[in-house]
């Protein structure tokens, strides 16, 4: 989607005389009287030339430069090493280090299998909270299965960094979203940690609906477990057995942090610690959701957007049960990633949300205050935004994701001077 306040300009115009003009026009249109007439045209005037400066401002020049460092193939996610590089994940499967130069690109051997189609395929990495003594990464990708059934997966192993690359070793799966389901699309698998060393993944509803409001699956859920996979035992759902007379003991519930997602692609801690999640809305309605613990956020039982065929989905303020989101966005903005932003070069950004925005071809900055958000500031970038992250100075990294032409620049946004 364009941006909508790029569209009003394109329609109203901002020059002064098109002001006037179209002033002039409404009030022989509507034949007012000529008394009202100098009146009613000052507040006509007044109220074009706030749009006119807001839409100005919105059509302000980008306050960063922005320089392209290197070129990939559909990359989706990035991370950065302790020696500055970056590891870099391209869709179809391979993990690449670039240094901040775009130069010394190399390739990490080693990952799993990846099931490469539609929206699967190798998905996010990060670097265990102890990195630099365990050596563990994380990486998420959509993993086959017989019958043609699949569902993403997060592995860890150990990177080991040499001269011509890297390697991956002692990769052994830590999650695997349950059921596996046919259909290429809503993985999610977003990966994060926080500050207590426990990881949190995202869990797409798999383009199945009703599985996010089951129990008895992990999809269209946000998953919390120890950082070798093992559950917690304070998760919310963990008695879940004594509360359902239906499920039993042995069911995944226990990973269940909160459920009623739809495609969270966007998970980030704020700098107070709490979690905020970017989902997929279906035929509008994006969200951003403020994550508590157990909360239920509705999908696909209520959504502030409609079923893509046109069907009716009730709005979140038909019914109090569900977490109602703290932004939505129709149209769309389609979140690709989110991240908090903690560093100095952007002084005025600190503590803010950046959302990449793939149909929106832009980056939306959003402003905290407690539990309230709004969208601060919304950057259009010309091209689909995978993924926005901050760099170890500061600078904001990001990939463009033009899949259609298989090919995606990593960008690094400075101020201008
Ligand atoms: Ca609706």
């Amino acid at each position: 989607m364009e941006d909508p306040r790029v569209r009003l300009m394109g329609s109203f115009g901002i020059g002064s005389s098109n002001v006037r003009c179209m002033c002039r026009n409404w009030v022989e249109y509507w034949d007012i009287p000529i008394r009202y007439a100098t009146t009613m045209k000052r507040i006509i005037t007044i109220m074009m030339s706030v749009l006119a400066m807001a839409c100005v401002q919105a059509q302000a020049p980008l306050p960063f430069d922005v320089a392209e460092v290197a070129t990939f193939d559909e990359p989706w996610a990035m991370t950065f090493l302790p020696d500055g590089r970056i590891l870099v994940t391209e869709k179809k499967g391979r993990l690449a280090i670039v240094g901040q130069d775009g130069q010394s690109f190399r390739e990490v051997s080693g990952l799993p299998d990846v099931d490469y189609f539609g929206q699967g395929g190798f998905g996010d990495v990060v670097l265990h909270p102890d990195f630099e003594s365990t050596g563990l990464i994380y990486v998420s990708y959509a993993e086959g299965a017989p019958g043609g059934t699949r569902g993403a997966a997060v592995a860890r192993g150990v990177l080991t960094l040499a001269e011509r690359g890297g390697t991956l070793s002692d990769v052994e799966v830590v999650w695997r979203q349950y059921p596996k389901v046919v259909g290429y699309g809503h993985y999610g698998h977003r990966i994060a940690f926080d500050d207590d060393g426990y990881l949190w993944i995202s869990s797409g509803d798999r383009q199945k609906f009703t599985p996010s409001q089951d129990m008895q699956s992990t999809i269209g859920k946000l998953i919390r477990l120890h950082d070798d996979g093992s559950i917690p035992e304070d998760n919310p759902f963990v008695d879940y057995f004594s509360t359902d007379a239906f499920v039993d003991d042995i069911g995944v519930y226990p990973e269940i942090w909160s459920l009623g997602h739809r495609n969270p692609l966007g998970m980030t801690f704020d700098l107070d610690g709490q979690l905020w999640v970017a989902e997929m809305g279906p035929a509008g309605g994006d969200e951003l959701n403020r994550i508590v613990r157990g909360g239920n956020y509705g999908y696909p039982a209520v959504s502030n957007g409609e079923h893509y065929d046109g069907r009716d989905i009730p709005d979140h303020d038909t019914n109090p049960d569900f977490d109602e989101p703290i932004l939505w966005w129709t149209p769309t903005i389609s979140p690709g990633n989110m991240t908090v932003y903690s560093g100095d070069v952007f002084p005025d950004w600190h503590g803010n949300l950046l959302i990449a925005g793939l149909s929106s071809r832009a980056i939306i900055r959003i402003e905290l205050d407690g539990e309230k958000a709004t969208e601060a500031e919304r950057f259009p970038m010309g091209a689909p935004i995978r993924s926005v992250m901050q760099g170890p100075e500061g600078a904001l990294w990001v990939l463009e994701d033009e899949s259609r032409e298989g090919r995606g620049r990593l960008l690094k946004l400075t101020p201008k001077n």
